[in-house]
């Protein structure tokens, strides 16, 4: 019986490797890239916009000329089911189509679509996988427009976290329950499913968005496991005052105690870079924010990240120490905003990776794949506390991402999709 299930599990994951068609996934990039492209070459598509909304509609179109069953969660993910033999809980494959203000074509993207041309590889193949294989569409990953990140793959494992959730607002003052909502009566044709589904297992195809395989000449990463995260955010509120009469030692201003406390952050981080800390202060906002008035109210957002769980430790307790005790006649606040301990994946699971990623560069004549972890975080962190779950990288051009420029060869992108295929149609026949 084992040898029996080993041996289907073996060709169905070699028939839907050798089935992925390499222009049909560059046909289906520059396709899905077309929601929100921009002159650069990057991609503007924030979660729940219109324009996110578009993509999925167009997805969904295609999920279901595939033949696949679609299925949406309360927090508008969307899945994309071809059935298995038995209804058994299937083998998730997926990521995100939501971007960065200004991101790139491949960034979530690359993921759905190598699962969506997995699909197309099983029909090819004739494959039929004793488990279901799904494709995901994950709710706000990046968590640019709505914080925190990956809401809707951690509203998916843990349902509670959604009305909080659904308080976040935008820049413009938007909640997230309310662009939610638009997007599922938008997709009201859609059947509504449960969250937190059981699952056998979850694999994330994803470009690395970093500079390890591209300077290590590998196509191919076995992703081990994802960094520790934690956002902030730091707002100073002083007394707005006109920039010309208003004698220097009597001001309030907020952009001047904030420039303080960052230099002092960035002192902090610089001490710490060589243990693997990193840091990142990417969003100001600045009111009135004119050029001939004191800014009266200044927050600016902190990202740290660190592999190592008690040096972000030390530095989340510089940082509350440092805002506590700026000396100054103005308030100084620190507001925590996400935080995601680091995620290793199973022994078993990064086995299974390092098969399929392993014939795939054989196959091509390719070094073999080596093992990482990711400086990004993924929805696949969520999905480990769920159920069994990995990673698979493929390089990225000047290790470059969350930019118009971001690029991975094609070459490498089917690599990926063929390891993608192997390990995922492995699972579901195993
Ligand atoms: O920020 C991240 O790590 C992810 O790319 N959203
Ligand atoms: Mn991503
Ligand atoms: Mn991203």
């Amino acid at each position: 019986m084992e040898q029996a299930r080993g041996e289907r599990a073996r060709q169905a994951a070699e028939g839907a490797q050798d089935n992925v068609d390499g222009e049909r996934l560059r046909r289906a990039i520059a396709q899905l890239a077309a929601f929100g492209g921009r002159d650069d070459g990057g991609v503007s598509r924030q979660t729940l916009t219109d324009i996110d909304l578009e993509a999925r509609r167009h997805l969904v179109e295609r999920a279901k000329a595939l033949g696949c069953q679609v299925a949406i969660d309360d927090a508008a993910n969307l899945f994309f089911r071809r059935p298995g033999e038995q209804d058994l809980p299937p083998v998730l494959t997926g990521s995100h189509v939501d971007t960065q203000p200004v991101g790139g074509k491949l960034d979530g993207a690359y993921g759905v679509l190598a699962g969506l041309e997995l699909i197309e590889a099983l029909n090819d193949a004739r494959v039929r996988t004793l488990r279901p294989v799904e494709v995901v569409c994950w709710t706000n990953e990046e968590g640019s427009r709505f914080g925190p990140g990956c809401m809707g793959s951690s509203a998916f494992v843990d349902p509670a976290c959604l009305p909080r959730y659904r308080t976040a607002v935008d820049g413009d003052k938007v909640s997230f329950g309310d662009a939610l909502d638009r997007a599922l009566d938008r997709m009201a044709d859609v059947p509504r499913r449960a969250m937190k589904q059981p699952l056998s297992g979850f694999v994330e195809l994803h470009i690395e968005q970093g500079p390890v395989l591209e300077r290590a000449g590998v196509p191919l990463g076995v992703v081990t496991g994802i960094q520790s995260v934690r956002w902030y955010a730091v707002k100073a509120t002083g007394v707005a005052a006109h920039a010309g009469t208003t004698p220097m030692e009597v001001r309030l201003d907020a952009m001047a105690a904030c420039i303080e406390v960052a230099h002092r952050l960035q002192a902090e981080a610089a001490r710490a870079a060589d243990s693997g800390l990193r840091m990142t202060l990417g969003r100001w906002v600045v009111g009135p924010n004119s050029i001939n008035t004191i800014p009266g109210e200044v927050e600016f957002t902190v990202d740290a990240r660190c592999l190592d769980e008690q040096l972000l430790a030390r530095f989340d307790a510089a940082l509350r120490g440092l805002v506590a005790g700026h000396a100054w006649r103005g308030r100084m606040e620190l507001q925590p905003l996400f935080a995601r301990a680091p995620t290793r994946f199973p022994q078993a699971m990064l086995d299974v990776v390092a098969q399929a990623c392993e014939r795939t560069a054989r196959m091509a004549g390719k070094p073999s794949p080596i093992p990482l972890t990711s400086g990004a975080f993924h929805d696949a962190m969520y999905l480990a506390d769920h159920c069994p779950t990995a990673m698979i990288f493929v390089p990225s051009k000047n290790g470059l991402s969350h930019n118009a420029a971001e690029e991975t060869a094609h070459e490498d992108l089917v690599l990926g999709a063929r390891a993608l295929a192997h390990a995922v149609a492995w699972l579901a026949c195993a």
